[in-house]
């Protein structure tokens, strides 16, 4: 034998005798590294996230053809789940991430319960539902930011006269692969109200805090954001700033109290791209879920364009280069795992 070069019949041999050797291993729960070592270590992300987009004009009439089919209580949370297509019967957007319509109609209870995973509600359609979070009641609108953090109880309703849509991110397959899920239903369909909108805004939402405020946990005390001073922030900064290359105008949520990220298992933005907006690509190791607010363009990925309007909802895997285009003055909002991807020491952008 000359150094690695075998005959055929060597060849067969040896991989013969190595089949009988996985094969006695793994009657053990065995196997060998060398066979995955390459698929496991990957030299870049090797995502099975694909690009994705939904279209408003598609899931709605589903949304209220789903609202005929079942009330919000016998379902408990009545939602369509956006299912990447990479990732079919996982119930998820992305590898880490879970998102879903969520529709309310007038009258209905979506009953109180709280589990370890935490939710945002970015707010798509109507206006005037609320949910009520470990006694604090917010009602919601078209284009506000609401957190349920881990571990609080939590019910929705809707007392206006339209129909309610909001997008729920959830972080649930990140707590999947903790294996650290719980969940407790109320003792009622809903909480008792104990403070309503308005007041978590005046306790946090103005660069101060109650000075007897002790955290309970990393998720930020103020769980509104209103889209009304969201916007008003970003069209100062369109006025203001040159817009970024990639990104044109983008603000990240934060916990008021720390500074940090809103939820610490998930990012979540608002970017403005100013008319006529042509982005550079741009690529960062956080798959991103984004949701149209104001405005139309494209996001151009894999050499394809996804065409988007308001309250569409798109997917951007992780690694791969895009750019953002507008042809109109355009809103997005955006959420991602980069909290936990910097906190490990893991994210990464190339723009
Ligand atoms: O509103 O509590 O889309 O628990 C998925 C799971 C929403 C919610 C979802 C949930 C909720």
């Amino acid at each position: 034998m000359n150094g690695d070069r075998m005959t055929d019949a060597g060849e067969q041999r040896v991989s013969l005798e190595r089949k009988a050797f996985y094969n006695k291993i793994d009657a053990a729960n065995c196997t060998p590294l060398w066979e995955v070592l390459h698929s496991l270590v990957t030299v870049k992300p090797n995502t099975p996230c694909l690009p994705y987009l939904w279209k408003w004009a598609t899931v709605w009439p589903w949304l209220q053809e789903g609202g005929q089919l079942i009330t919000a209580r016998e379902a408990e949370r009545r939602v369509l789940v956006l299912e990447n297509p990479g990732l079919r019967g996982q119930t998820r957007v992305t590898h880490s991430l879970y998102a879903g319509l969520q529709l309310i109609l007038p009258g209905e209870v979506a009953p109180a319960h709280r589990h370890s995973q935490s939710a945002l509600r970015f707010i798509l359609h109507g206006g005037g539902a609320y949910t009520t979070v470990d006694g604090e009641k917010v009602t919601m609108n078209v284009g506000d930011f609401v957190i349920t953090p881990s571990w609080t109880f939590h019910d929705h309703g809707n007392l206006s006269d339209e129909p309610m849509v909001w997008l729920d991110g959830l972080d649930l397959p990140i707590v999947e692969l903790l294996d650290a899920q719980f969940r407790e239903d109320g003792a009622s369909d809903m909480q008792k109200v104990e403070r309503s909108s308005g007041t978590n805004l005046a306790r946090f939402g103005n660069t101060m805090k109650p000075v007897e405020y002790k955290a309970r946990s990393r998720t930020s005390p103020l769980f509104w954001y209103p889209y009304e001073r969201t916007r008003e922030a970003l069209e100062t900064l369109r006025d203001q700033d040159d817009a970024h290359v990639c990104w044109g105008h983008k603000l990240q949520y934060t916990n008021p109290v720390t500074g940090d990220w809103a939820i610490p298992t998930m990012g979540t933005f608002m970017q403005m791209l100013p008319s006529g907006f042509r982005g550079k690509p741009y690529q960062s190791t956080d798959s991103t879920v984004y949701a149209v607010v104001e405005g139309r363009g494209r996001c151009v990925i894999n050499g394809q364009a996804m065409e988007f309007g308001p309250k569409d909802v798109f997917v951007c895997p992780s690694w791969m280069p895009y750019t953002l285009e507008a042809d109109e003055q355009s809103v997005l909002f955006s959420y991602s795992d980069r909290p936990v991807q910097q906190a490990l020491d893991l994210w990464r952008e190339k723009f």
